[in-house]
């Protein structure tokens, strides 16, 4: 269990990209950590990708986003992810439903990875992914939420660890699609982007976005219409 006077460290550039799925979970919970972010100079050891030695750290992490639990290192986002929600009880009560967030933070990767391959890819291709297979994922992000009447959040209708990270890449989503984020997003998926406002006027949430904005924390990747 994690303790009040724990220390939290989060290694990563200064930017949201793939730290900010654990940042936003340290800002609802309301607790502090140190942000670490000259991954590739002081702090390059940490890394075998950049010259760190596998046998000198407790456990081999290849690439940021890494963070550290007092002694303890965590390296690859889901797993951070499942780390932090675990430690700072942002886990759902039940067991299905916690597999069902590392599914969801899966999946958020996933997307990434695929909407990072269009990066060169012109405006026609990229409105037609968001037809076809983009429209595919936001619809399985978008169902889940849909299931109850009255449903504000994906588990229990409690804010947890899967309503933090989808809000995320909500947020990702809108800065790389700009002013089609409504037509493609907010229009045809009402239930997704309501759980990104509802999360996004939590106390907590809002100090951690005010926060990210005089830290001048950006998303850093091509914006496809602008
Ligand atoms: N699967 C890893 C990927 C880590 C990753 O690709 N990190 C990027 C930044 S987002 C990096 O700095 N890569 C440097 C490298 O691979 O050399 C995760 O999810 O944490």
């Amino acid at each position: 269990m994690a303790k009040h006077e724990d220390e939290w460290e989060v290694f990563y550039y200064h930017e949201t990209g793939r730290a900010e799925y654990a940042r936003i979970l340290f800002g609802e919970a309301g607790v502090s950590y140190k942000e670490s972010t000259d991954v590739r100079g002081k702090e390059a050891n940490h890394f075998v990708a950049f010259g760190g030695k596998p046998s000198e750290l407790n456990f081999p992490a290849f690439a940021p986003p890494t963070i550290r639990h007092n002694k303890i290192y965590i390296a690859q986002t889901n797993t951070i992810v499942r780390y932090v929600a675990t430690k700072l009880h942002l886990l759902p009560s039940n067991e299905i439903d916690q597999f069902y967030c590392d599914v969801l933070m899966a999946n958020i990767q996933d997307v990434n990875a695929e909407m990072y391959g269009k990066s060169k890819a012109t405006d026609e291709e990229r409105a037609e992914w968001l037809k076809t297979r983009g429209a595919n994922w936001l619809k399985l992000f978008n169902e889940p939420l849909t299931r109850e009447k009255n449903q504000e959040y994906y588990f229990g209708n409690k804010c947890s660890c899967a309503d933090l990270i989808v809000t995320v890449f909500l947020q990702r989503l809108d800065f790389i699609l700009g002013k089609k984020y409504g037509e493609f997003v907010a229009k045809p998926f009402p239930a997704l982007h309501q759980l990104r406002e509802r999360v996004e006027k939590r106390p907590n949430i809002q100090k951690f976005l005010e926060e990210r904005h005089k830290a001048k924390r950006n998303f850093v990747t091509t914006q496809w219409f602008n």
